[in-house]
């Protein structure tokens, strides 16, 4: 098996001895995304969107064409539809609170057993302010999402749902288009927790057909501090700012103010630009591959790793063995999920423990903590041949 990438790309595998298995939570940076970054601070750094001076337009294209970069990605009908934030957390906020604020006592917003802390706690505060009633569909034994009861859950007293593309615990890809369709039946609007799927899959936003869409620059290549709020235009254009102050407005006068187009009514304040062209050197990095490679290459990766997993006995890997992403959680008999993590650190191995801010789900999982070894192209089969066998030696120690 080739690997996509060269490891040496990415300046932390010369810099360490790793086994890194938690892209999950966040992705190692080639050196392509350090340099942009670099590049803006010793050549074009200036604020963008004020400074009329050839820096400050240098840094504003800059910026802008990352904009562009990002929306050509996912297939966006324009860049005016990309809005820069600091991450899928924050944009989940940004529509739990601006299309929350058009919601009424009876309405209803749905979303799933399965979904990351971010996808959850944002509609439950939604619900202390406005007391609309948070729903949520099922999952199967498996770890799907159940649809058999949608038609009780999606009705026209549902006015959102909101569900992840891809589990940041079992991996599950859920049938995204199928669920539009049946949101769109009742006229609700579709959000998209893009946080776990934009990284590994190709994700057209047209041939989702959802409106909304959330996801964050570090689990793509790029780095912290900057996530994208796709959302189609009228949509956006509809909702009311989130957060307030300089550059989102038009006018501002003593008593009131008024508010600038879209994307930038939802940019207050000085944006991380900085890292939202490092994003752009990311995606551009990623398109570079493919995202069609990148999703067949850690489909690869993550058979041969369950393969390997399901070989060890005592090991239970949580969730469907199909349709999935490149995202594996297991538990072990007798061994605390912590010790595990501790033992393979031993190893240079890094893997995540814990409830991965899905506490709901674990709970349908009967755990309060698994361990979660997840993928990307700078992975190989040797990485997965030595979590295997540092598992094996932990089994052995205990
Ligand atoms: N949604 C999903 C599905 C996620 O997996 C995460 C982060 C988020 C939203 C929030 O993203 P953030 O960038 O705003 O933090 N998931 C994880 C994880 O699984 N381990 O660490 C972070």
């Amino acid at each position: 098996m080739s690997t996509l990438v060269n490891k040496s790309e990415f300046p932390i595998f010369k810099n360490r001895k790793l086994t890194y298995l938690d892209s999950a939570s966040t992705s190692q940076k080639p050196k392509v995304v350090l340099d942009a970054m670099r590049n803006v601070y010793e050549n074009s750094n200036a604020n963008v969107h004020r400074a009329l001076y050839d820096l400050g337009s240098e840094s504003t294209e800059l910026y802008e064409s990352s904009r562009e970069l990002i929306a050509n990605f996912i297939n966006a009908n324009s860049s005016k539809e990309i809005i820069f934030t600091s991450g899928a957390t924050a944009s989940i906020n940004l529509l739990a609170y601006s299309i929350g604020s058009q919601l009424k006592e009876d309405d209803e917003v749905l979303i799933s057993h399965m979904e990351h802390h971010a996808n959850i706690v944002p509609w439950q505060q939604l619900v202390k302010r406005t007391g609309i009633k948070l729903k949520y569909l099922p999952l199967t034994g498996s770890g799907e999402i159940d649809l058999s009861k949608s038609s009780e859950l999606i009705t026209a007293k549902t006015k959102i749902v909101s569900l992840t593309h891809m589990s940041n615990v079992l991996g599950t890809i859920n049938p995204i288009k199928e669920i539009a369709k049946l949101t769109k039946m009742v006229g609700a609007i579709f959000i998209v927790d893009g946080a776990q799927s934009v990284s590994h899959m190709p994700v057209n936003v047209q041939d989702l057909e959802c409106d909304f869409l959330a996801f964050s620059g570090h689990k793509m290549l790029g780095p912290t501090g900057v996530g994208i709020l796709w959302g189609k235009f009228e949509l956006l254009n509809n909702l009311d700012p989130f957060l307030s102050g300089g550059e989102m407005i038009e006018k501002v006068t003593l008593e009131e103010s008024t508010w600038n187009e879209v994307p930038y009514k939802f940019e207050a304040g000085t944006p991380n630009y900085v890292q939202a062209i490092g994003l752009g050197a990311a995606v551009k990095f990623l398109s570079k591959i493919g995202m069609e490679h990148v999703h067949n290459y850690e489909k690869e990766l993550t058979s041969y790793a369950i393969e390997k997993l399901q070989s060890i006995p005592n090991l239970n890997i949580h969730g469907s063995p199909k349709n999935r992403g490149s995202v594996i959680s297991f538990n072990i008999e007798k061994i605390h999920p912590q010790d595990l993590a501790q033992f393979l650190n031993e190893d240079n191995i890094c893997i995540r423990v814990g409830h991965h801010c899905a506490q709901p789900l674990l709970e349908t999982l009967n755990e309060t903590s698994t361990a979660r070894a997840s993928f990307y192209i700078y992975n190989d089969f040797s990485d997965i041949d030595k979590l295997v066998d540092s598992i094996k030696s932990t089994i052995s120690y205990f």
